[in-house]
């Protein structure tokens, strides 16, 4: 596998990841990794974003229970910076039903529900900067070396 493209990603800790206490665990387990955080809030999104973000999903059956989720309570959005950033947080993240997510990964160790299932990530190059452009303006962004760079 080649060394990859430097990538950077939305990810965004959802309500139940906040409510249940999971923050510090969720992003440490991301950081671990590898991946830098570049940018970093606490937010409460609004209808109007949260239509704006899932907008591909609009009009499936899931559509309003994701809308109800994602605004009923605040979230941490976070900008992650990283070798093929995309793809390895989806790696880490696991499948969407975490029935059906493999031990090891995020939703396959901490999550049971479908629509409670604790990290959105990007799942491609065209979503990561459509929606990183949703939850942050330019100047929000860090850049900073990270101690043992050369590894990552
Ligand atoms: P992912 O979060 O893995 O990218 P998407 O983008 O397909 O998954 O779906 C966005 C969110 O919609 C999921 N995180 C999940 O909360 C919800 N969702 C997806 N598929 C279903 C489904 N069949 N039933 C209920 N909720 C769903």
């Amino acid at each position: 596998m080649a060394e990859g493209n430097v990538e950077r990603t939305l990810v965004l800790v959802k309500t139940d990841g906040v409510r249940r206490g999971l923050v510090g665990a969720l992003i440490g387990r991301l950081e671990a990794k590898g991946l830098k955080i570049v940018a970093a809030k606490m937010l409460r999104v609004t209808p109007e974003l949260a239509q704006r973000h899932y907008v591909e999903h609009e009009g499936k059956v899931f559509y309003t229970a994701l809308i109800q989720h994602i605004t009923s309570g605040p979230v941490i959005a976070l900008a992650l910076e990283g070798r093929s950033a995309i793809s390895v947080v989806r790696l880490l993240l696991g499948a969407t039903n975490p029935q059906l997510a493999a031990p090891g990964t995020i939703r396959g160790d901490w999550a049971l529900g479908l629509t409670p299932n604790l990290v959105h990530a990007s799942d491609s190059p065209e979503a990561a900067a459509r929606e990183l452009a949703l939850y942050f303006t330019a100047d929000e962004y860090q850049a900073y070396s990270r101690v043992g760079e050369e590894y990552f």
